[in-house]
């Protein structure tokens, strides 16, 4: 009988482990794949090891499972342990398999540091990369010590238990239905805090809503099926806790007084805070049910954020600015920026079809895109690069040209000529300059070599950026939002060659990405850059996705005139077709012409100072 339960994720967890820990030692690869293959297998198995163990089944007649595993699978759900294992993690220095969870340390480095340094924390290779200890071991180095150093930090950034805003929107749509659906008399219900404020990550979910009847909308809430917790139940708020592990705070109130709760609730807390500080020097208090007149006592209510903010003497702060940054100086100063909007899109200069990586033929792309009233739609194709994402050779893209040209017949869009272009490891462009200078849009990205150290990144990108047909950089950073780090560059001297060559920088829109973010946006508004927003869809259903890449626009304060893609046809025509660096002349004049009420901020400017 087995001892307790025992998952088939702990048995190839297992056999993972003991796999890498003989490859520390240095054993037969043989066996080391067999580990490996063993647990694969594992994990994939429909059926429950321990049960099989206990009903007596022969295990061997499972593919990559010979006699040597079955016997210890036999050993771990009987016993709770493997004595092979056990032997050969005594023979290891203590604690080298937590090691081997840091990306750029394999198994060879995880022994030297624990044989050499006695650490066996990720905190420990952490202190000995910091004071010079990491570097100094054999066929190490500063380098690959930095790396390591990059690498643990990131991923202690990245695995915080913040949602990328993507999935949380998602959450909070679902929920919102599933309320809409209960509650036929809702009047308003509406996301606040973070979410509504279009941050990159979301703690929790925060919600406002007017109904007649309060409580029986929290019971809703409550009894929604994707619900796993329900934390606080309450006639004015309730908290529950959804699938896959998100909270959503729901807020009932009045019409009458809706304005203040929905602007409390917004946030930031920072922006709150100095919104607080100004009102009380106009002798008004601020709370979530309206302002109140410290001297008097008197309370007023407000129906919207437009008379609430208008109270205090403010035009409407859009919820995007309220960071906490200079948005209350500007809006005390009227010179707020008129933000750019989804609407004032006009083309998608990033997209993929089944050509490359994407799932849709050229067709679906190009109708789906036209459907939505863009003027142009840049198709741009991964080049033949690493050969992941099926890149198109330069006779594929010749072949892909004539397609788009007898598409270009059939539908009322400009379909411009681009590709992806994969910047190599040095800089150099993945497609020959003959054919890239035929292109009229190109995408130059890096997809690959992104551990490398922030001087050869940024001459990387500088040198891609000094190409004559390059025309945007995708996806500056490559982060994955919630999965991969940054690559590490030199913000200020990218930023400074993009202006000097006239390169414009993508705002990547995709969810997973938004990169640039919001904080490097702004940087490149306020340089003069030029900047795009773009989908990067792989499908047609994410086409519709700009939306994320314009609220990182707006947390950057853009206006339209920031945008390249805002610009019309014949005007965008203009830029692609002036020789660089000169077009970025044809990019001033629209920022000039257009009426100069985004404020560069300064420090020195710091609202509330
Ligand atoms: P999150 O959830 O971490 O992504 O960020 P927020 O801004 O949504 O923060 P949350 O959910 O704690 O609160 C929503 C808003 O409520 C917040 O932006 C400002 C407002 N608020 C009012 N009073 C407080 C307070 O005492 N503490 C906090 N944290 N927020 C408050
Ligand atoms: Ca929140
Ligand atoms: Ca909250
Ligand atoms: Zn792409």
């Amino acid at each position: 009988m087995p001892a307790s339960q025992t998952t088939n994720e702990e048995i190839a967890e297992l056999f993972e482990h003991l796999g890498m820990m003989l490859e520390m030692k240095g054993d037969s690869a043989f066996k080391i794949r067999a580990y490996q293959r063993a647990a694969r297998t594992i994990e994939e198995l429909s059926f429950p090891l321990d049960q099989a163990v206990a009903d007596g089944q022969k295990l061997t007649g499972i593919p990559g499972i010979g006699k040597a595993i079955s016997e210890k699978i036999h050993e771990l759900v009987t016993t709770g342990q493997v004595q092979t294992f056990e032997r050969v993690k005594s023979e290891l220095p203590e604690g080298a398999l937590n090691l081997l969870a840091i990306p750029g340390i394999g198994p060879k480095t995880a022994v030297l540091i624990g044989t050499e340094l006695g650490i066996s924390t990720i905190e420990g290779v952490e202190q000995a990369a910091q004071d010079g200890r990491l570097a100094s071991l054999p066929r190490m180095g500063k380098r690959a010590a930095d790396s390591i150093l990059r690498h643990i930090r990131a991923s202690r950034s990245i695995s915080s238990d913040r949602t990328p805003i993507g999935q949380a929107l998602s959450i909070a749509e679902a929920a919102m239905a599933g309320l809409r659906e209960r509650d036929a008399e809702i009047s308003i219900l509406t996301p606040a805090g973070s979410l509504r404020r279009w941050e990159e990550t979301i703690g929790d979910v925060d919600l406002v809503a007017i109904t007649p009847q309060p409580e029986e909308l929290g019971r809703c809430l409550a009894e929604l099926p994707q619900v796993r917790e329900v934390l606080v139940n309450g006639p004015r708020k309730t908290s529950v806790i959804v699938d896959p592990g998100l909270q959503i705070d729901l807020r009932t109130g009045e019409a009458e007084s809706i304005g203040a709760m929905l602007q409390y609730f917004t946030g930031s807390q920072q922006h709150n805070i100095r919104l607080r500080d100004f009102a009380n020097r106009m002798g008004l208090s601020l709370n979530e049910y309206g302002i109140t007149n410290v001297e008097s006592g008197q309370v007023e209510v407000f129906p919207d954020e437009e008379s609430f903010y208008a109270r205090l003497g403010l035009p409407l702060i859009p919820p995007e600015l309220r960071a906490g940054m200079w948005e209350l100086e500007a809006a005390i100063e009227g010179r707020l920026p008129q933000l750019v909007e989804p609407l004032h899109l006009r083309g998608d200069l990033h997209l993929h079809s089944d050509w490359s990586d994407g799932s849709d033929p050229i067709e679906t792309m190009v109708a789906t895109v036209a459907s939505m009233g863009y003027e142009y739609m840049a198709l741009t194709d991964h080049s033949q690069g690493l050969g992941v994402a099926n890149g198109l050779t330069p006779d594929r893209l010749a072949a892909q040209r004539e397609v788009l040209r007898q598409l270009q017949e059939r539908y009322d869009i400009r379909i411009l000529a681009g590709s992806e272009v994969d910047i190599r490891s040095d800089g150099r462009m993945d497609f020959p300059d003959e054919v890239l200078a035929e292109l009229d849009v190109v995408v130059a990205s890096v997809h690959n070599a992104m551990s490398q150290d922030r001087e050869t990144m940024t001459r990387r990108v500088i040198r891609a950026m000094e190409h004559p047909s390059v025309t945007i950089i995708g996806h500056l950073s490559t982060r994955l939002l919630g999965q991969r780090p940054p690559t590490d560059f030199d913000l200020e001297a990218v930023l400074q060659a993009a202006r000097d060559t006239g390169t414009a920088l993508e705002i990547n829109a995709s969810p997973e990405r938004l990169d640039l973010k919001d904080t490097h946006a702004y940087r490149a508004r306020e340089l003069g850059i030029p900047l795009v927003i773009s989908t990067d869809s792989h499908h047609h259903s994410h086409l519709s996705g700009g939306r994320f890449g314009v609220a990182v626009a707006r947390r950057a304060w853009c206006e339209p005139q920031h945008i390249l893609n805002t610009m019309p046809l014949d005007h965008f025509r203009r830029f692609i077709t002036t020789p660089k660096p000169q077009r970025i002349k044809v990019f001033d004049d629209v920022v000039a012409t257009a009426a100069p009420s985004v404020p560069n901020g300064h420090a020195s400017s710091q609202a509330g100072a």
